[in-house]
């Protein structure tokens, strides 16, 4: 387990390098496809797709809504890579193989990581459908240890203790809130701080309540781990949350939080937010 020799620069790079020579692309921009999302990588075009389990050193999707597939291909002219399923700490990987494609992302030159999750509605005022960029994160695994950074810390990829105050890039959150406004969605358009736990079950009322007390505006079981590994290694990072259903806060509620309603919710919204993000890709400066 120490050092981990599943997630080291040697196995990102030996993995980067093979993917590299499956096609000609050389993706700029990465994204990461939350649950029910994956039509975000159906726009790419001049695909490449190349599945999880053709690719050396890689985890395996396991979860419904999860495709598990890699496509490398062209958004608005950007050389893009998709990933359409991304790895939990609930599917039982350790937490540094969870992030391990975030660094190979790195090392096939990627230098903008664009985030999507499905996320439950902690802040009441928010709508189910509702699009957050998160402008924060509280990572609560992190706070028992399960932090991906743990472990012997690589040079090549960054520093010891990385600084992850100002994660979210501010000019990547003002231009999706533009870009929002132009394509008349700001009126689903909310910002704010996503919670990340490990899952895979969903939270208690008392826990909600705990989260919304802490400042937290969305619950969910991804992206704040991606988001430290990327930020460890000099990745630029945007994230948003579709709001796929609203929290249990109160005992009265019959509600109850399930996978189906997650996925139902990302569907009726994807095809926004895949323009969201394509053109928000097309106005990225790269380079
Ligand atoms: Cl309500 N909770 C968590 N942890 N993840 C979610 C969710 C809720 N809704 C979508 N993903």
């Amino acid at each position: 387990m120490f050092p981990d020799s599943t997630t080291g620069y040697e196995m990102c790079k030996a993995t980067a390098d093979w993917l590299l020579a499956q096609g000609p692309v050389r993706p700029l921009v990465g994204i990461v496809c939350g649950s029910g999302l994956g039509g975000l990588a159906e726009m790419l075009k001049d695909q490449l797709v190349i599945n999880y389990s053709d690719i050396p050193n890689f985890p395996q999707s396991t979860v419904h809504g999860h495709a598990g597939k890699l496509v490398f291909g062209t958004l608005k002219g950007t050389p893009c890579v998709c990933m359409q399923g991304r790895f939990h700490l609930y599917e039982g990987y350790n937490i540094q193989k969870t992030t391990m494609p975030i660094r190979v992302f790195k090392l096939m030159g990627v230098q903008t990581v664009l985030l999507t999750n499905a996320a439950g509605g902690l802040n009441q005022d928010f709508n189910v459908g509702d699009i957050m960029v998160i402008k924060d994160h509280i990572n609560i695994p992190g706070f028992a240890g399960n932090n991906p950074l743990v472990g012997q810390n690589d040079a090549r990829f960054g520093v010891r203790f990385p600084c992850v105050s100002d994660a979210y890039d501010r000019d990547l959150q003002k231009l999706a809130l533009e870009v929002a406004e132009e394509l008349g969605f700001s009126s689903f358009m909310q910002k704010g701080v996503y919670c990340a736990l490990g899952g895979p079950s969903f939270e208690t009322i008392a826990e909600c309540r705990m989260l919304r007390s802490l400042g937290a505006d969305a619950v969910g079981m991804s992206t704040a781990h991606e988001v430290i590994v990327a930020r460890h290694c000099g990745l630029r990072v945007f994230a948003l949350s579709l709001i796929t259903n609203k929290s249990v806060m109160d005992y009265e509620s019959e509600k109850k939080a399930n996978h189906e309603e997650v996925l139902q919710t990302a569907d009726q919204r994807a095809k926004q937010l895949e323009k969201l993000i394509a053109n928000m890709v097309s106005r990225i400066e790269t380079g």
